[in-house]
Order: structure tokens, then C-alpha cells, then sequence
């Protein structure tokens, strides 16, 4: 992790706290110095939330209500409060139980961030505007039982933006930028996103074949400049995997 870079929000995770998601009831407040679960804080009533759609034993996404059916799947580095319920790394959220996500503890995604120079020699990169939220999002999504993150990646931008695996051959480089927590503002206290980000750059000929178009979760697409006041526009914390993609592309010589 770089320190230096800002939208660092996955560090205190600010919209995972703060962040009101449309489902979701009010969360309890939980002050910065508070996140930790290392600190003491007797007064923390979080509010008990799952949505119904997870509830429903019909959902073959989610996790069973009873976390003890699930428990063996966890790493030892995921820790448990006493009643067993699998605890978020980076601390308090003011929500416990699952809210809308499916698993309990960790909830692995896979995300394309795609970018280009223009001829102007902007940076650009390929967002979607995301249903739920109405931000725009780098394309990407939950991976599949037994799925890679890479065939996620692939899946996730056809659904989305209707790229195809011809689209993304000879990129000019491709590699990973980031695994790890996702600030996303669905998270709770024992359910959360984790996610691996691909960083795929076209140069601009190939980009200009793309024929993007926005499905499943994305309501619109565009090919957005990087600059600093469209990148906090982003969800969840994309703002700072767009800072390492950034970074990305000064490493290989680029911008
Ligand atoms: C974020 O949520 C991930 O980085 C990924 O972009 C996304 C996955 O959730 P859905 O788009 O499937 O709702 O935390």
C-alpha cells in the first residue's frame, strides 16, 4: 500500500460508516477514534440488519443464517467476537449482521479498470454509473463459486459494459494493482468486500473499437478524464485504486 496517495478511505473506511445506502437503516455512529476493536467502547449498539432478499433460503448467493454451518471456511487471520461472528479487519461500521451481502466475513469481487490516452493526452478511464448508488464505478462484480478473479474480471465487464475478450486482447500492459478491502458502503461489521483490481491499458486506436454499452448493474458508461475532481466522484474505494493506476502508469512510462 502507498501511503502517500489520498482516498485512502479503506484505512478508516469513511463509507463504510458514514454512507447512507439506500436499504439500509440509519447506522449507529461510530467517531474515528472508535473504529478500531481494540478500543473500548461500551456504548456501541450497532443496528442488527440483514435484508430479506438474503434471508430468503431461495438466494443461492448468500450465506445461511447460522454462521456455524460456515465457519470452517474462514482464514485464521479473520477474527471472531465472542459469540462467533466473523469481525470487519478494519474495525466498527454501526451495522452488524450481513445487510445486502451474501456472505458472512469476507465477500470476494473482481474489478477492470481500463484506461487510455487521448490524443489531447488526457488519461482516460472506462466507468459506469452504478444503479444503486448513481456513482460512477470501475465495471466489476462478485466472483463465483470456483471462479477466478480474472474470468470475473472477463465476465463482469461483458454484463456490465458488453466488452468482449476480443476487446481486451493486446492491451499495451495489463497487471494486477490491488487485493484486499473494498470501502464499499454496504459493508457491516461481519460481512464486507474484498476485491482484485486489473489494470488493462489500450492504446487509443484499440480503445476507440470498444463498443461499450451499459447493461445488468451499470445504468450508463463513459470514457471519463482522471482528474482529480471525477476521481473522488467514485464508489466504494476506486478513488484510490484509480490513484495506483495512476501510479501504474508512471511505472511503465506512461503519462
Ligand atoms: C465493490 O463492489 C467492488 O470493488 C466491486 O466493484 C463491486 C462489486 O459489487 P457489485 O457491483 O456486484 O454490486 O466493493
Amino acid at each position: 500500500m502507498n501511503k502517500d496517495l489520498p482516498f485512502q478511505n479503506h484505512i478508516h473506511h469513511l463509507k463504510s460508516r458514514t454512507q447512507k445506502h439506500a436499504s439500509y437503516p440509519d447506522r449507529f455512529w461510530v467517531p474515528d477514534e472508535m473504529v478500531s476493536w481494540d478500543i473500548d467502547f461500551p456504548e456501541y449498539r450497532p443496528v442488527n440488519y440483514t435484508s430479506p432478499k438474503v434471508l430468503d433460503p431461495s438466494t443461492s448467493w448468500a450465506d445461511p443464517a447460522d454462521v456455524a454451518k460456515i465457519r470452517s471456511r474462514f482464514s485464521s487471520t479473520i477474527k471472531l467476537n465472542a459469540s462467533g461472528f466473523p469481525l470487519n479487519p478494519i474495525g466498527r461500521t454501526g451495522i452488524c449482521s450481513r445487510g445486502v451481502i451474501g456472505k458472512w466475513g469476507p465477500n470476494f469481487a473482481a474489478d477492470g479498470l481500463i484506461t487510455t490516452i487521448n490524443p489531447q493526452g488526457k488519461i482516460l478511464v472506462l466507468a459506469i454509473t452504478r444503479s444503486d448508488t448513481g456513482e460512477y464505478a470501475i465495471p466489476g462484480g462478485m466472483v463465483d463459486p470456483g471462479e477466478s478473479p480474472i474470468a470475473t474480471r472477463n465476465r463482469e465487464l461483458e454484463e456490465e459494459i458488453s466488452l468482449s475478450v476480443d476487446d481486451l486482447k493486446n492491451p499495451v500492459f495489463e497487471n494486477i494493482i490491488y487485493t484486499g478491502y473494498g470501502d464499499d458502503p454496504r459493508n457491516t461489521d461481519n460481512a464486507w468486500m474484498e476485491t482484485t483490481v486489473f489494470h488493462s491499458h489500450f492504446n487509443f486506436e484499440a480503445a476507440s473499437n470498444m463498443k461499450p454499452k451499459a447493461g445488468d448493474d451499470a445504468v450508463d458508461f463513459s470514457w471519463l478524464e482522471l482528474s482529480n475532481g471525477n476521481i473522488s466522484k467514485f464508489f466504494s474505494s476506486h478513488p484510490y485504486f484509480l490513484m495506483l493506476a495512476l501510479e501504474n502508469l508512471k511505472k511503465h512510462g506512461i503519462s
